[in-house]
């Protein structure tokens, strides 16, 4: 643990998880984010509220299905790009990760590059995220990990000393699907501008393939992925005295074609009542919760994308299948 900063350690080991929970709960808005979008005339919740203990675990389990071949075909292309990547990053680079997780992708670019200096992980989830740090820290001493536990679309500073032009920011998973297309490009130019001239960007973008892959890969056989989305009421039931039946709410991922983007769904079995935080909500039968968007795109139509955010696309590199996309981006202020 010798490169994790000791403040960050402090932060976390000296709270109870009673107490970290209900402040992390109530710093990113959960009760409002949820009673909004409850009230609204077509449900939705926000998708970011997927990811606590339960949820990072079932996503980690998402990652090993067969059905889930975004994580597989990433990881082999930054496997087979890596030289290629760290010679693009040069020696002592900063490297962000947004959305970090288990931080697992990372190492494979933490591995190739030339004496990387500072792995900034960023993450929602700060239990999760604080022991996926310390372990990294451990495995890569020479390496300074400083774990910011954050909302990255909220905004984020690079810490001080570091310079735009060492930083890379690296954004796995095709996260970035989970914007509209509109917020992509807005979340895309604030990076840019907040990070300054010359700070680089690698992108893992999926791409727009068959319906019937797309569908399974986000309604696998087992069922992980139908408790991942279902997670999110235990979730609610847990945190802010939810009342949901899990057993009256079904999981639905629909790929819709003329807008490039699987949509996840809780649909409702029953006309029902739900409380959440001494509110009622009403559902008929069949109406749903949308829970998250996953935008699939082509090459070209994610560079264009970029392009209009500003950034400049100097690389884009796709796996044999032509499943999913990495992009090597600079900002040129
Ligand atoms: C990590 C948000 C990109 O959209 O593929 C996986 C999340 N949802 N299965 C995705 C997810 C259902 C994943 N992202």
């Amino acid at each position: 643990m010798d490169g994790l900063y000791p403040e960050h350690q402090e932060r976390t080991s000296s709270r109870g998880a009673a107490t970290a929970r209900a402040r992390q709960t109530q710093e990113s808005g959960f009760l409002e984010d949820v009673f909004a979008g409850l009230s609204a005339p077509r449900k939705s919740l926000p998708c970011k509220y997927f990811y606590d203990r339960e949820g990072s675990a079932l996503f980690d389990a998402i990652c090993a299905l067969d059905e889930y071949y975004p994580t597989r075909t990433e990881t082999a292309l930054l496997r087979s790009r890596a030289a290629e990547i760290a010679a693009l990053a040069g020696r002592s680079a900063a490297l962000i990760e947004l959305g970090s997780g288990s931080s697992v992708k990372v190492r494979l670019l933490l591995d190739a590059f030339d004496r990387p200096a500072l792995y900034i992980p960023v993450d929602i989830s700060r239990e999760h995220l604080m022991i996926s740090a310390a372990r990294l820290a451990g495995d890569y001493p020479a390496v300074t990990v400083v774990p910011v536990a954050a909302d990255y679309v909220q905004g984020f500073a690079l810490p001080a000393g570091v310079a735009a032009e060492r930083a890379v920011v690296f954004f796995p998973g095709s996260t970035i699907g989970n914007f509209r297309p509109g917020e992509a490009i807005g979340f895309l130019r604030g990076l840019g501008t907040r990070l300054g001239r010359g700070v680089r960007l690698l992108v893992g973008v999926d791409l727009r393939k068959d319906k019937a892959v797309l569908e399974a890969a986000y309604d696998d056989a087992r069922g992980i992925t139908a408790a991942f989305n279902l997670n999110l009421l235990a979730r609610i039931n847990r945190e802010l005295d939810g009342t949901f039946d899990l057993a009256r709410f079904a999981h639905r991922a629909l790929y819709n074609e003329l807008r490039g983007r699987i949509e996840m769904h809780l649909v409702s079995l029953a006309d029902q009542t739900v409380r959440v935080g001494g509110r009622a909500f009403r559902f008929h039968r069949g109406e749903t919760i949308h829970t998250e968007n996953s935008y699939k795109y082509s090459v070209g139509g994610f560079r264009r994308l970029a392009a209009r955010a500003g950034w400049q696309a100097e690389r884009s590199w796709t796996d044999p299948k032509g499943l999913f996309s990495l992009h090597w981006m600079v900002w040129p202020g």
